[in-house]
C-alpha cells in the first residue's frame, strides 16, 4: 500500500508496441481532464480529453496491482472515471459511477482515485461514467500476469491494444442534448474510429490511419476494447484467422475464428499469427445489422451506408504491396449471430484457473429489458413521444445524490430498496406482432438489496417492445458467469438444460440478444454499491440501468471499506438529470 502511493516506473523488458515504444507500468498516475484540439474527416475540434491524448493513455499494471490515478478536472463539465471491469474489491469509493458511487468532480477540483485490480488479468478499459463524456474520454487497462507467472499461451511476440470509438463533428454535448431534447435515436455518427483513426476509406484519412507493422512468423497479441457509445460489430483481419484468448479481463480457451464480434463495454484478447504472404491487409470493422430479410423500421443512427473503419496490416520485409489491401468479407448479421459467438466462449476451467459458478442459488432474478415511451412533456420532441427505457418496467431516474453516499450515511429519501426480481407485468415478451407498441415504464431510483455471499441468477429477458435491440448489459464491481444465450422466451424446461455450468465466461458485460434471453450468475461477496447498466448510451440514458446493494458479511474482511478524505463533494447540481 505504502510503496503504491510513491511514483514508482517500472520498465517491461520485452513488450514493445508497434510504434516502438516501451510501455511504462506506473502505479502512479496523473489523469487531466481537459479540453483539447483534435481533427478528424478535415473538421477540428474541442473536445474533453485526458492528458490532451486521444484515445486517453494506456494503463499497465499486473494482476492483483493497487494502482492510483489523481483525476484532476481542469474542463468546463463535470467529469467522473470508471474502471471498467475491475471489481473493486470492498471499495465502491473508486468506482466512478456519477450519482452512483460518488458527485462528479466538478471543474477545477480534483480526485485521487485508487483502482485496485484483484482476480482481473487480460484487457479492460477507463472511461468516464458522466453523461456522454465517454465518448471522447476512455483508455485502456492492460493487466500482465504477475512476474513469477506466464501467459496459458505461448507468450507473444508483441502487444498490441487496439481501440474501438467514434467520432462526431459535432461536440459531443451538442449530441447528447438534442438527443434529450428530441427524444429519440441520437443522431448519426460520423466516423468509425480504430485507435483513434478512421481509416483511408474516410474522406480526408489516408494519413488518419491505423497502421501496424508486423514481421511474418510471429503472434501478436491484440488487445480490443469496444469503447463504443452504440452498435456491436464485426471485426476481421483480411486472410487471417486469430484465436480468441480472453474476454472482459478473464482467460478463455483458444477459440479460432475469421471474425470479432464485440459489443459496447467488452474487451476481447486474441492472438494473430502473421502466417500470411507478405503484403498489406486491411483490419475492418462495421456494424452489426440485422441481415437483409428483415425490413422493420430503422432509425438514421442505423444508416446502412456507414463506411467501415479501417486499420492496415503491413508485413514488414522487401516486396511491392499491392495498390490496395485486401478487404476482409463481412458476414450477413442474424440475431443468431450475436449468440453464436458469446456461447462459444468458454474459460480455461482448469487446476490454474480454477472457475466457481455458484450451484445453489438463493437470489432467482428475472429481469424484462425494454424500450419505453412516454408522453412528452416539452414541444422539443421530434414525435408526441419520446423513447425510455427499463429493466422489469422501472426506469431508473438519477438521484441528485449518489446512492452510496446516502447508503453510507444513512440518508433518506434518496432511494427504494424494492427493485421487483420479476416484472410486474408478464406478457408474451418476444411475440413480433406487438411490434411497436412500446409501454409506459414507471420511474424509481430503486435498488435491489444483497445479503453477502448471495448467489445470485439473473434471467436477461428481452422484449420485442420497440422493435427490440440487444443489450449489452455490463455490472460493476463483480463479473459474471455467462451460462447461456438463446432465442425466443427464456423456457425454464427447455433451456435451463442447456445452460453451461462447466465452463461458462466470466464476463463483465453480456449481450442479451435481440428477440432472446442470457442467463448469468454470480456470488454477492463484493459489499458495495453497484451499477448494472446497459452499455448503449441511449439505452442507460432512457432508464435501463438499477443498482444493486450488496450487505456487508459479518467479519471484518466482509465490510466495506471507508470512503477517503477527498470524496466530491455532493452540492453542486448534477448536469445530466432531465426529468
Ligand atoms: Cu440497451
Amino acid at each position: 500500500m505504502i510503496s503504491a502511493m510513491k511514483f514508482i516506473l517500472l520498465f517491461l523488458s520485452g513488450i514493445v508496441l508497434h510504434l516502438g515504444i516501451t510501455p511504462v507500468q506506473a502505479l502512479l498516475h496523473r489523469f487531466e481532464v481537459r479540453r483539447s484540439l483534435h481533427t478528424r474527416l478535415c473538421t477540428t475540434k474541442s473536445m474533453l480529453t485526458v492528458n490532451g491524448q486521444f484515445p486517453g493513455p494506456t494503463i499497465y499494471a499486473r494482476r492483483g496491482d493497487l494502482v492510483t490515478v489523481d483525476i484532476v478536472n481542469l474542463s468546463d463539465r463535470n467529469i467522473t472515471i470508471h474502471w471498467h471491469g475491475v471489481k473493486m474489491p470492498r471499495y465502491p469509493w473508486s468506482d466512478g459511477t456519477n450519482l452512483v458511487t460518488m458527485c462528479p468532480i466538478t471543474p477545477g477540483n480534483k480526485f485521487r482515485q485508487r483502482m485496485i485490480l484483484s482476480d482481473e488479468e487480460g484487457t479492460l478499459f477507463w472511461h468516464a461514467h458522466s453523461d456522454w463524456s465517454r465518448a471522447t474520454v476512455y483508455g485502456a487497462i492492460i493487466i500482465l500476469p504477475p512476474t513469477t507467472e506466464s501467459y496459458p499461451f505461448p507468450k507473444p511476440h508483441a502487444q498490441i491494444p487496439i481501440l474501438l470509438g467514434l467520432w462526431w463533428n459535432d461536440d459531443i454535448d451538442e449530441v447528447y442534448q438534442n438527443f434529450i431534447a428530441e427524444g429519440r435515436d441520437p443522431a448519426a455518427v460520423d466516423a468509425f474510429l480504430m485507435n483513434g483513426q478512421p481509416g483511408d476509406l474516410y474522406p480526408c484519412s489516408t494519413q488518419d490511419t491505423f497502421r501496424l507493422k508486423v514481421e511474418t512468423g510471429k503472434t501478436y497479441h491484440i488487445r480490443m476494447v469496444s469503447a463504443l457509445m452504440h452498435f456491436i460489430v464485426f471485426f476481421k483481419i483480411a486472410g487471417h484467422n486469430v484465436t480468441v484468448v480472453g474476454a472482459d479481463g478473464s482467460y478463455t480457451k483458444p477459440l479460432n475464428t475469421d471474425y470479432i464480434l464485440i459489443g459496447p463495454g467488452q474487451t476481447i484478447d486474441f492472438l494473430l499469427e502473421t502466417n500470411q504472404p507478405p503484403s498489406h491487409y486491411y483490419m475492418a470493422y462495421k456494424i452489426y445489422t440485422r441481415g437483409s430479410n428483415d425490413t422493420t423500421p430503422r432509425s438514421p443512427l442505423f444508416r446502412s451506408d456507414y463506411v467501415p473503419s479501417t486499420g492496415i496490416l503491413e508485413y514488414v520485409g522487401n516486396y511491392t504491396p499491392p495498390p490496395s489491401p485486401l478487404f476482409p468479407p463481412f458476414p450477413e448479421a442474424w440475431p443468431s449471430t450475436t449468440i453464436y459467438f458469446s456461447n462459444k466462449l468458454r474459460s480455461l476451467a482448469n487446476d490454474k484457473h480454477p472457475i466457481d459458478v455458484p450451484i445453489n442459488i438463493t437470489e432467482k432474478l428475472f429481469f424484462v429489458l425494454s424500450i419505453n415511451l412516454w408522453p412528452c412533456r416539452a414541444n422539443s420532441c421530434l414525435e408526441s413521444d419520446r423513447f425510455l427505457a427499463s429493466i422489469n418496467n422501472v426506469s431508473m431516474i438519477m438521484p441528485e445524490t449518489s446512492v452510496l453516499e446516502a447508503y453510507y450515511k444513512g440518508i433518506k429519501g434518496v432511494f427504494t430498496p424494492n427493485f421487483p426480481d420479476h416484472p410486474e407485468r408478464v406478457f408474451n415478451f418476444t411475440y413480433v406482432s406487438l411490434g411497436q407498441n412500446a409501454s409506459h415504464p414507471r420511474f424509481a431510483t430503486a435498488v435491489y438489496m444483497l445479503d453477502y455471499n448471495a448467489t445470485v441468477e439473473i434471467v436477461f429477458q428481452n422484449t420485442i417492445l420497440g422493435n427490440g435491440l440487444d443489450h449489452p448489459i455490463h455490472i460493476h464491481g463483480y463479473s459474471f458467469y455467462h451460462l447461456g444465450s438463446g432465442l425466443g422466451n427464456f423456457d425454464e424446461a427447455r433451456d435451463r438444460l442447456n445452460l453451461n455450468l462447466v465452463d461458462p465466461p466470466f464476463m463483465d458485460t453480456v449481450i442479451v440478444p435481440r428477440f432472446g434471453w442470457t442467463v448469468v450468475r454470480f456470488k454477492a461477496s463484493n459489499p458495495g454499491v453497484w451499477y448494472m447498466h446497459c452499455h448503449y448510451d441511449r439505452h442507460q440514458s432512457w432508464g435501463m440501468k438499477m443498482v444493486f446493494i450488496v450487505k456487508d458479511g459479518d467479519r471484518p474482511e466482509e465490510k466495506m471499506l471507508p470512503p477517503p478524505q477527498d470524496m466530491p463533494r455532493c452540492d453542486t447540481p448534477p448536469l445530466d438529470y432531465y426529468y
